[in-house]
């Protein structure tokens, strides 16, 4: 008999893919949207008429991880197999600007999940969206999952709180209640101000003529990049596991956003060189002497991780974790998309 699964965040680049997965593997879909002034459900708007032309169940429902009524109650009206909790403010840099906020959804939304499961349906099994945040800033060494947090951010701070209380309902309940501890995972359908796509599109808007330069923050920021596409996969096979348990998902290579600039300008058709050095550093393009990047201190962070290293051994192992997309495919894959979505092809 096919699944249920409920996905909050489903509007979002995880829950975009994640919903075209399940629909292939014949679950009947129930996403959780919340009421925006425009509709921003591009995303998955394709996926749904398909599902609709097979007559497969797709099926939105309004609701938001701060409201806990409405939780109960598509909780409550679903009862789902499978819960994937992927909604949340979702940007580090914007949680320093909205901490209190950032605390309603991404902490204590997991909070008013698990409440409503453990009384209204407690065989459904929750997949929580953690983040490799919450190992805050290692130097350099990977982290696994007995590696201590230290969150350096409002965002981080919350998810830790998530991750916690998802281990603790296991504990105190018998939950079937996991965290995923995803690194940074990117792809075309990544939101436009996070730093892989603020690139791919900024590059592409060049190469069209549409801007002049890239304005960016810490170029010497190093992260674990891997492709949505394939993590949403790891998601549901962690539900798919006798016993629910926590695992790092991330591809165990780290790069620095000078690096993911330097590739996808190449791929756009320019040959980026640096010159100048802090606020004043500026990437110029050798063949045309035009500057295409440059400093904004706005987008500095109060406080950074200057590198996420991970080891993710433990999923290797236990989910048969073997990444395909690495670091130079995955800036092939959005700067292709982006400069075809401007026209521009690109091989
Ligand atoms: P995303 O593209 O920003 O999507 C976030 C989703 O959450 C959107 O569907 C958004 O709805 C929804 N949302 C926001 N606030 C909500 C609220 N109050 N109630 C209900 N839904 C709400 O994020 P993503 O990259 O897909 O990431 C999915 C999850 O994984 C997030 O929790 C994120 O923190 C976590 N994570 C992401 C990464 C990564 O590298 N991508 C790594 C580790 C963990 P709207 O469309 O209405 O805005
Ligand atoms: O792309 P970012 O904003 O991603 P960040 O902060 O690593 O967070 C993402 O990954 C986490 C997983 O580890 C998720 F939990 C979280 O939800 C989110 O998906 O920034 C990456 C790095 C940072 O060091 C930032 O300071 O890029 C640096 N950066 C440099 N210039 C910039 C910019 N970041 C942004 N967003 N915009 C810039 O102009």
């Amino acid at each position: 008999m096919s699944k249920t699964a409920l996905i909050t965040g489903i509007t979002g680049q995880d829950g975009s893919y994640l919903v075209e997965l399940l629909l292939d593997k014949g679950y009947h879909i129930h996403g959780l949207v919340r009421r925006t002034s425009q509709f921003n459900r591009e995303r998955i708007d394709q996926t749904r008429s398909q599902a609709a032309a097979k007559g497969q169940t797709f099926e939105l429902h309004y609701g938001d991880l701060a409201d806990a009524s409405s939780i109960s109650r598509v909780i409550a009206k679903v009862r789902p197999d499978e819960l994937y909790n992927l909604g949340g403010q979702s940007h580090v840099g914007v949680s320093f600007e909205e901490p209190e906020y950032t605390a309603l959804v991404d902490a204590l939304g997991v909070l008013r999940l698990l409440e409503s499961i453990k009384h209204i349906s407690p065989t459904t099994r929750l997949y929580q969206a953690s983040s490799s945040e919450l190992f805050g800033s290692t130097g350099g060494r990977p982290a696994n999952e007995q590696t201590p947090f230290r969150p350096r951010s409002p965002y981080a701070a919350a998810k830790q709180y998530a991750y916690w209380t998802v281990v603790n309902y296991r504990e105190s309940y018998g939950l079937h209640a996991s965290n995923g501890i995803l690194f940074n995972h990117e792809s075309p359908r990544r939101g436009e101000n996070f730093v892989t796509r603020k690139i791919t599109l900024g590059m592409a808007r060049i190469r069209a003529g549409l801007e002049q330069t890239l304005r960016l923050g810490n170029l010497d920021a190093r992260r674990d990049w891997g492709y949505a596409k394939e993590y949403v996969e790891l998601m549901w096979r962690i539900l798919q596991q006798q016993a629910a348990d926590d695992y790092v998902i991330a591809t165990g290579e780290s790069h620095s956003v000078r690096e993911f600039v330097e590739h996808a300008a190449r791929f756009a058709g320019f040959d980026l060189t640096w010159e100048g050095s802090g606020v004043h550093e500026v990437g110029r393009d050798a063949k045309s002497g035009r500057v295409l990047v440059q400093i904004d201190p706005r987008y500095y962070r109060p406080a950074e991780i200057d590198v996420t290293a991970a080891d993710p051994g433990k999923a290797g192992a236990k989910l048969n974790w073997n990444p395909q997309v690495r670091f130079p495919e995955l800036v092939r894959i959005m700067m292709k998309a982006d400069l075809e979505r401007l026209g521009i092809r690109a091989d």
